[in-house]
């Protein structure tokens, strides 16, 4: 079974990526042949700081190792080192709808009220389409705000596959039952966002322990005082409760258990002091990692190599299909 997912390399990750994401790639690298991409090409459709990209990358790539991918496991790879996905992109337009574009909420949500909105922003679900396609990937683990990206990454194969003959299998996404949305704590309406959150209720996965404990205390939460597990109605406690549900590896049901009739305050002390024991370790050891530069751009490179010969022949079909002259 072939897995894949992308991340990008900008902003700080956060526990929302960690939850929702990273912690999946993980284990999903033992149930397949999986292959994870640092979707450097994705980071450029908005505003960004070519000088940030440069180091956020090299940090992101150290981080992916410490929460647990291992070189031997998986793949890990830059999205730039392996130009069939500026490729795939570009013959992958032809069977992509502008309409459909433009009704992606992610593009209309980055690009609202924005002085200068890319072309890049407009097309970046048909670059994240040839990234899973080129793999013939069975499954992609995400977290709930990709759903309509993964959608309309199907569509674009099954276009093709209708227009030009199979040549892509269709994958499925994948999300965790627990956590596929992590809220902000500030804010708990809206999802944990490095780009559109807010600083005191976003969690990153690199804070230190004091402020990890700081955030969750002033977590916000509502007026009932009352512990139960219920997004709607509850959205504040509900994420606290599906955080420590995570870090602490128990079910919901018993963590609800274990704090009825307990105050709020309980709760955030320990969703607290629970992440913080759970990034700890991958802290230290993202330490270690970041520190050997050489090191991680060697791996990177042994990952590009894998990527290239794998994507290489569906690169090649696609040419062939669509009636080019190959050299
Ligand atoms: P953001 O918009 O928060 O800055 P992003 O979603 O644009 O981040 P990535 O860092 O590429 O960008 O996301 C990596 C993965 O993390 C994706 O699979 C995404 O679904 C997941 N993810 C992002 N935010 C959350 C969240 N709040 N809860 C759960 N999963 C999330
Ligand atoms: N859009 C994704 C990142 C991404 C991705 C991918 C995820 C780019 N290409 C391929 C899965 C598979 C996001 O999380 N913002």
């Amino acid at each position: 079974m072939r897995v894949f997912s992308g991340i990008q390399p900008t902003g700080a990750k956060h526990i929302g990526n960690y939850i929702g994401a990273m912690r999946q790639y993980v284990t999903t690298q033992d149930e397949g042949d999986a292959f994870f991409c640092i979707v450097d090409l994705h980071s450029i459709t908005v505003d960004y700081d070519p000088r940030d990209l440069h180091d956020r990358t090299l940090d992101l790539a150290a981080l992916l190792y410490a929460v647990g991918l291992d070189p031997d496991r998986c793949t890990l790879f830059l999205q730039s080192h392996v130009t069939a996905h500026a490729e795939a992109a570009w013959l992958l337009s032809a069977v992509t709808g502008f309409g459909q574009l433009g009704r992606m909420t992610q593009f209309k949500e980055k690009g609202e009220g924005k002085e200068f909105v890319s072309a890049g922003l407009f097309t970046y679900p048909v670059l994240m389409a040839g990234d899973i396609l080129l793999y013939e990937t069975d499954i992609v683990p995400i977290g709930d705000d990709q759903r309509q990206h993964l959608e309309i990454a199907r569509d674009i194969g099954q276009r093709f596959n209708a227009r030009y003959g199979e040549t892509f299998k269709i994958p499925r996404g994948v999300y965790p039952t627990v956590g596929a949305r992590i809220m902000d704590l500030q804010e708990p309406s809206n999802k944990m966002s490095t780009t559109g959150g807010t600083t005191q209720g976003t969690v990153l996965v690199l804070d230190e322990p004091d402020v990890i404990r700081k955030k969750f205390k002033t977590a916000v939460t509502d007026s009932e005082r009352e512990i139960r597990y219920a997004p709607d109605e509850k959205p504040g406690v509900s994420n606290l409760i599906e955080i420590m549900s995570v870090a602490a590896g128990r079910p919901i049901p018993d963590v609800e258990q274990a704090y009825a009739g307990k105050g709020y305050g309980d709760l955030k002390g320990d969703v607290g002091e629970a992440v913080v024991d759970l990034f700890a370790p991958m802290q230290a050891r993202y330490k270690e990692l970041r520190a050997d530069e050489g090191e991680l751009r060697r791996l990177l490179r042994v990952g590009a190599e894998k990527a290239r010969q794998t994507s290489a022949p569906t690169l090649e079909q696609m040419y062939e299909r669509m009636g080019f002259v190959r050299p």
